[in-house]
């Protein structure tokens, strides 16, 4: 995802400056370097979210996951096992499944269990070869399903493969839970919805996961969780730049912080400098005062009526919104409007 905050540039040497000093790993690939770089540079600096995922950084976030203060996952999973055959109802027969980010694909199993003649499984992810690992047993647990993985960065523009018939001709239905959505700043979010209708087409639907507003000290211990995981996985972000960019940061000098700020309706992660500091980054120096900080990630937490607005404002009806005894999370699913769908669209 790009960072509202962050104006991507092409990385070049200035006059009479050396080239970047690359780190011992695997570089970091062009598109999120240059963005990087001028994250860094701005008057708020910031870091892309996107950044997180490394190999530790995944393996970190499938801790989280599993904390007693992250609600996020088990909620949405009980949503998932209480109503995935609703869900699967109204989506139709014979429709194809894109899940958009399929990671380990486990909720989604929740549906396919359910669906009815499902015409092909399409996961999207940017880890190809998690990817394929993931595609390779779901086409086994699922004989006679189609499955065609699809090695993408879903936040950028893409395309789908055509699919054999009769799959090519089936209502396309989305798949993006987690609430992913969350982490995008909300003009961004419009932007990716409406995408998401372009590619599901006419007739075609989202499932879509999402966290609803709440206590702001549930939200508060979900991101600073006791045993520290949610600190160490926002700051692999300095470990991985230092690595793949070559990057000087310190992180015994920069502090995990996070905090939900009710305006805005999200919870905020940042690392702070915990001294005033300079910071190589691309050949330059970036100085740090101290208690400045590096925004890493927004967590958006939605109003039910918010979620509405932000659908429709996406080319979207909500034909039905499914939440948990306590409302602290949502699973909506939308139609595009317009398209003929089976699916009667919510007064
Ligand atoms: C992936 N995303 C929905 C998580 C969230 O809650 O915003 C990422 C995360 N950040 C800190 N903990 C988990």
């Amino acid at each position: 995802m790009t960072s509202r905050f962050a104006h991507p540039v092409a990385p070049r040497p200035g006059p009479g400056r050396s080239p970047a000093p690359r780190g011992t790993g695997p570089a970091l690939p062009d598109e999120m370097r240059a963005e990087v770089i001028a994250g860094l540079k701005a008057p708020q600096k910031t870091l892309p979210p996107k950044l997180f995922y490394d190999e530790r950084g995944a393996a970190l976030f499938h801790e989280i996951t599993a904390l007693d203060e992250y609600y996020l996952t088990r909620t949405e999973l009980g949503i998932m096992r209480a109503h995935a055959g609703d869900m699967a109802d109204l989506m139709g027969a014979e429709r194809a499944l894109v899940e958009l980010g399929s990671g380990e694909a486990l909720k989604v199993r929740l549906l396919l269990d359910r669906l009815r003649r499902p015409a092909a499984y399409v996961p999207v992810d940017i880890s190809a070869e998690q990817l394929q690992r993931v595609a390779a047993d779901i086409a086994r647990t699922y004989p006679g399903l189609l499955v065609v993985p699809v090695a993408a960065d879903y936040t950028a523009p893409f395309s789908l493969p055509e699919l054999p018939p009769p799959a090519r001709e089936a209502r396309r239905v989305a798949y993006f839970p987690g609430s992913t959505i969350g982490n995008f700043h909300l003009s961004e979010a419009v932007a990716f919805l409406r995408r998401i209708a372009r590619l599901c087409g006419p007739g075609g639907a989202l499932l879509l996961g999402a966290d609803l507003r709440k206590d702001p000290n549930v939200l508060h211990a979900a991101y600073n969780d006791a045993a520290g995981v949610t600190a160490a996985f926002n700051m692999n972000m300095l470990v991985r730049l230092n690595r793949e960019l070559g990057t000087s940061f310190d992180p015994a000098r920069f502090r995990h912080y996070a905090y939900y700020n009710p305006v805005a309706g999200r919870v905020e992660m940042h690392l702070v400098s915990l001294a005033r500091q300079t910071v190589s980054v691309d050949g330059e120096c970036v100085r740090f005062e101290r208690g400045e900080s590096v925004w890493t990630e927004s967590s958006y937490k939605y109003a039910p009526r918010q979620l509405d607005a932000l659908a429709r404002d996406a080319g979207f009806d909500v034909a039905h919104a499914w939440t948990d005894p306590r409302e602290w999370f949502c699973v909506l699913y939308l139609v595009v409007r317009g398209g003929d769908s089976d699916a009667q669209a919510r007064p």
